[in-house]
């Protein structure tokens, strides 16, 4: 949901460019590779010299080809050639959004539209790093500090997307910026400093409006650190440690962007918008022995997080995860054996920073198999004396992960390919709260509707929603 300035351990760093003659062969839904994001920003460079234009790449990923020209290019493959190689970018120049498409075999730009309806482009990490920058500098935000009796050393600001409530007249592209306080504490997001709202405007990247309403309290630090060396006994009990073995290495392989596994087929790519991409998912059939089209195309395609909250500084939170923050984009590195079993293998995916350069986002993916101890089918037959007949089939299944923290939010989005043919598709909800600072200490002060539930002392869990919505392009047996 909230940006902080957190987010500056996620940018990672910028890997060597490999040839493009040493990849294997791409697939033409393939994510883009470092030297194409290199040569988009070079195109997009030289036709809009930054010397006199203002610019800055907001999104750079693939230009989904024609389903049609990718299904007819596998049925014919190797004999024809693959669909046009295409890069989608929206760019902000001289303050305008350009969508632009640039075509990677004639090494030009083929599309240029200018986008003039509601609506602005995804955040960068750099443009929000720069606004949360600015109140450090605003004489009256350090009043409002002061008056608060809060150190400026100890405050962390997160920029937050304003919404769209039907104005018929273009706001500009505004954030709000949110600040909360450390002070004993990593969960800044426990310690809201409510009430004070500052509008930058990212254009000219300076605020643009500032309002200290009232003096909330900031609830306080004692028990929030969620980190476990900062925790106090009684602790529950310990439990012996479990791993997942496969003497014989895993059942599935990767090739390039191609997963193999018992009889699934796949292709997995990555965008900063909506994160994995699955493609081409098939299923052998044993019985046909022929490979069965099950799902041509599958992602996430927004998480929409709307906040309950009536008041001055929370009524605009309605935030889209994906489109606003790139779900792809605040992806972090999987924390091997925590995130992921000891069986799973990583995958690293790329994005492009503000000034459209590649940046090398490290075990993004983890795929691994799961034998989670469940029973995929089973039958005891006792009809048949003497005889005791006992079949059981374990469920099996291939996992593939993602993990995106959103500001205060963490999203694990699992994507579950299974024997008997299902794909299931799971999104776990986790990481912390967003509060909203309060007066009231004890519920039964409270005389007035708060937009949520009393948590702690001076600590309101505001009501809102998470809408996880799916792009699923289902192809079972085919399109007809
Ligand atoms: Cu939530």
């Amino acid at each position: 949901m909230a940006h902080s300035l957190k987010i500056l351990f996620f940018l990672f760093s910028i890997l060597s460019i490999i040839p493009l003659s040493h990849q294997l062969e791409q697939h033409p839904l393939d994510s883009l590779t470092p030297n194409e994001f290199i040569r988009v920003q070079a195109i997009v460079n030289q036709s809009h010299p930054t010397s006199t234009t203002n610019l800055t790449f907001q999104y750079i990923g693939l230009n989904e080809p024609d389903k049609h020209a990718v299904l007819s290019w596998l049925q014919n493959h190797p004999t024809t050639t693959p669909p046009r190689r295409q890069a989608f970018v929206v760019a902000r120049i001289n303050h305008q959004t350009h969508e632009l498409i640039i075509d990677f075999s004639r090494d030009d730009i083929v599309s240029d539209r200018i986008h003039h309806g509601f609506g602005y482009p995804s955040l960068t990490f750099q443009e929000e790093i720069d606004a949360n920058q600015l109140v450090f500098n605003h004489a009256p935000f350090l009043a409002a500090l002061n008056k608060r009796g809060l150190k400026l050393e100890e405050v962390v600001c997160g920029s937050f997307t304003v919404g769209w409530f039907g104005e018929t007249k273009q706001n500009g592209r505004v954030v709000k910026i949110m600040c909360y306080y450390l002070d004993g504490t990593v969960n800044l997001y426990m310690r809201p400093i409510e009430a004070i709202t500052v509008t930058v405007d990212l254009e000219a990247m300076k605020i643009n409006h500032f309002q200290d309403r009232l003096v909330v309290p900031v609830p306080k630090a004692a028990g929030t650190d969620y980190r476990e060396s900062k925790q106090k006994p009684p602790f529950g009990p310990e439990l012996k440690g479990i791993t997942v073995v496969q003497p014989d290495g895993p059942s599935f392989t990767i090739d390039g962007s191609r997963v193999r596994w018992a009889n699934w087929d796949f292709h997995l790519s990555f965008d900063a918008r909506v994160g994995p991409i699955v493609s081409l998912a098939s299923i052998y059939d044993t019985e046909k022995q022929e490979f069965r089209r099950v799902m041509y195309r599958g992602f996430v395609s927004e998480l929409f997080v709307p906040y309950m909250d009536l008041t001055e500084e929370w009524y605009y939170r309605t935030f889209f995860d994906a489109g606003e923050y790139g779900y792809g984009l605040c992806a972090v590195p999987l924390e091997p054996l925590r995130d992921c079993p000891a069986n799973a293998v990583y995958m690293g995916a790329y994005v492009a920073a503000q000034n459209g350069m590649p940046i090398e986002m490290p075990n993004v993916f983890c795929i691994f198999e799961r034998n989670a101890g469940d029973v995929m089918w089973r039958h005891t037959e006792t009809m048949i004396p003497p005889d005791l007949i006992t079949e059981v089939r374990p469920d099996m299944s291939l996992v593939v992960r993602m993990v995106s923290t959103v500001g205060n939010y963490d999203y694990i989005n699992d994507w579950e390919f299974k024997q008997i043919g299902s794909i299931k598709v799971t999104v776990g909800l986790t990481g912390l709260l967003e509060v909203r600072g309060s007066k009231y200490t004890h519920k039964d002060q409270i005389d007035e509707e708060v937009y949520g539930t009393l948590l702690a002392e001076n600590t309101l869990g505001a009501y809102h929603d998470h809408f996880i919505t799916y792009h699923l392009d289902l192809d079972v047996d085919g399109c007809e």
